[in-house]
């Protein structure tokens, strides 16, 4: 981890730290709440791969679009949306990003450019692409950035998107985040080839990145970001990381066999994002002890808040269902 630091002032450093943390914390607290049976739906969590969603969201602004995928509370919160709305959402309350009735797989928030968490596997990269065209159209240097899975990789909508962005040079980035695993199957088991090259018979530039180095993710975002930005077309980016918790919580009480060993999924711990990121603050002297307790402390916070807000929330009206369907109805 050495790439962008000088690229970066110490409070930006800070800020990427304190947003992986975040969305850490959020997500053990929903480790908890699903434990508890607090939670109406399942939740699949993003812990391990904090880097990839804060490295690149740094680089974009409201304006800029995002899709997501069934795993998308740490995109959600990278792009600045707001924790309690979503914890609301994820409990199913009325004050949720969506009114309650989307949860934890559809939390989106238009006026974020969350276009949002999506359980179509690949849907969020036709979303993107959408939203990349719209902004070619608008002609004002926004961008568009789908995230999705290894598993997703394997859709022919990728191979679409890049087909039509490379054509219309639309500013959309596509970053895949290779975790290791697609549900329950190895990667090894159900990709071919390499994912990188799967843009190069398009002439899409793609470049391959430690998706546990926020440095490293954040580099390769400056340059997708930015070529998009000056009308050079898309970029793919393969994120290597690698999913520390479940599929989906709980799924002990459903799989037959084991499949991943224990010792793997304990030699990826120590390449825990977060904690590195730490280590390389701290040995680097870009932040002190104390200031990582009191950005600890202050996310601590904020989860707490959140959980307040979400447990106070009445659940929504069932009348009010329908009113939820389309936008703008006439
Ligand atoms: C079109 C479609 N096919 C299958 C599924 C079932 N499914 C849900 S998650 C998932 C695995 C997705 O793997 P990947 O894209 O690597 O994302 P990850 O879960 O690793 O984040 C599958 C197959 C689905 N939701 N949508």
């Amino acid at each position: 981890m050495s790439v962008a630091a000088s690229n970066l002032s110490r409070e930006e450093l800070l800020a990427l730290y304190q947003r992986m943390l975040l969305i850490r914390r959020m997500e053990e607290q929903l480790a908890r709440d699903c434990a508890a049976g607090k939670l109406p739906g399942p939740v699949h969590l993003y812990v391990g791969q904090e880097a990839i969603a804060v490295g690149v969201c740094h680089h974009l602004e409201d304006r800029d679009w995002i899709t997501s995928t069934h795993r998308g509370h740490g995109h959600f919160l990278a792009k600045g949306g707001d924790p309690a709305r979503m914890m609301a959402e994820i409990y199913g309350r009325a004050d949720g990003i969506c009114g309650g009735f989307g949860g934890s797989m559809h939390v989106a928030d238009f006026s974020k450019g969350i276009i949002g968490a999506n359980g179509i596997v690949g849907g969020g990269i036709a979303l993107a692409t959408g939203a990349a065209l719209a902004a070619q159209l608008d002609g004002d240097g926004k961008v568009a950035v789908a995230f999705f899975g290894d598993g997703a990789a394997n859709q022919g909508v990728l191979m679409e998107a890049l087909n039509v962005g490379a054509l219309w040079k639309l500013p959309l980035i596509l970053i895949c985040e290779n975790n290791g695993f697609s549900e329950f199957s190895p990667t090894a088991t159900v990709t071919a080839g390499r994912i990188v090259e799967r843009a190069r018979p398009f002439g899409v530039p793609a470049l391959k990145v430690d998706g546990n180095d926020v440095l490293a993710v954040w580099q390769a975002a400056n340059q997708a970001v930015r070529r998009a930005r000056e009308g050079g077309g898309p970029t793919l980016i393969e994120a290597i990381t690698y999913r520390t918790r479940g599929h989906v919580e709980y799924e002990v009480t459903f799989i037959t066999e084991p499949y991943r060993s224990e010792a793997e999924v304990e030699a990826w711990r120590a390449k825990d994002p977060i904690g590195r990121f730490a280590a390389y603050l701290a040995t680097h002297g870009l932040a002190a002890a104390d200031e990582l307790e009191a950005i600890e402390r202050a996310v601590g916070e904020t989860v707490a808040e959140a959980v307040r807000v979400a447990e106070a929330s009445p659940e929504p009206d069932p009348a009010s269902a329908t009113g939820h369907m389309f936008a703008n109805p006439r």
